[in-house]
């Protein structure tokens, strides 16, 4: 069974200004109770079969003694796990689709006139496990966690045909399609055009105009983006779909966004890349 490490860092509350971002808390809804523990006021329902909780445990067991200590934890049998970003408490499951793992969460913010600095969305970032197996395992299988940072097994995983999910929670209760086309012609636009070298505004138009401009998106929305067997790209809107491109350079630069060379969010980038890492060598 593959084991996912996810660095959790506990912190205080007085730091989680600070800190949160870095912070993750794992719930598991339970179906049914399992064996209890009470530490630090903290209480664990324990369960061995997910081991993404197991690890999110043992790094809280380990971090006990630690000045930066403050998480909640619950877990149980026949449920599904949840891993929750601790700024704005959203949560994400922790598998997608059966077969899709977690690797990392994090947040996109957005300045607005040099101000402030608004929390648009929280995102997860899921990679089919046995496509990570299978594609990438037999060029890095064998290599140190160092080493697979030296050989930018992000660059591969985003080349490869290897069926991802970006999930992306909405926080921010303003936003309009309107600013959500503006964006991505700015984060994605830059991106086609770095990877693409030429003009792709016909890609970027084509993506754009499916969000139609009665769509509404308040807090709470879940936009799916999905990256599909032969680099098809399929968008939903809390479970519906509202449609599918096929390209392999707009998958590219949308992942880019999370897991590039100028990532959203540096810490859930390095979560991802150690989760990966550990994938592969499982
Ligand atoms: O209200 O002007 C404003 C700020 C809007 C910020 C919009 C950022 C949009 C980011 C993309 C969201 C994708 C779902
Ligand atoms: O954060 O800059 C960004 C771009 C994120 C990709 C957003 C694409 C999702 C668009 C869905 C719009 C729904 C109406």
């Amino acid at each position: 069974m593959v084991s996912l490490r996810f660095p959790f860092s506990f912190s205080q509350p007085s730091n989680l200004p600070h800190t949160a971002t870095r912070s993750f808390s794992v719930a598991v809804t339970a179906a049914a109770a399992a064996a209890t523990a009470s530490v630090a006021g903290i209480a664990v329902y324990h369960n061995q079969k997910h081991p993404l909780v197991q690890n999110a445990l043992n790094c809280l067991f380990s971090n006990q003694s630690s000045s930066h200590f403050w998480a909640s934890l619950s877990f149980a049998d026949n449920s599904s796990a949840t891993v929750v970003e601790s700024k704005t408490g959203t949560s994400f499951p922790s598998v997608l689709g059966g077969s899709r793992k977690l690797l990392g969460i994090g947040l996109r913010k957005k300045s607005v006139l040099g101000l402030k600095n608004i929390d648009v969305y929280a995102f997860g970032v899921y990679a089919d496990h046995d496509d990570v197996k299978k594609i990438l395992s037999e060029k890095y299988g064998n290599m140190s966690v160092a080493e697979l940072k030296e050989n930018k097994l992000n660059e591969d995983l985003m080349e490869a045909d290897v069926c991802m999910t970006v999930r992306l929670q909405i926080i921010y209760n303003k936003l309009s399609i309107r600013s959500v086309r503006s964006a991505f012609e700015e984060s994605v636009g830059s991106r086609l055009q770095k990877f693409g070298g030429s003009d792709n505004k016909e890609l970027l138009q084509k993506f754009t105009s499916q969000f139609k401009d009665e769509y509404k998106i308040p807090k709470g929305s879940v936009i799916e983006l999905s990256k599909e067997r032969g680099h098809v790209l399929w968008t939903t809107i809390d479970g519906k779909e509202v449609g599918s491109i096929q390209s392999k350079l707009l998958c590219r630069s949308l992942l880019d966004l999370y897991i590039g060379e100028e990532p959203f969010d540096r810490k859930a980038k390095e979560d991802i890349e150690l989760n990966l890492s550990s994938l592969i060598q499982k």
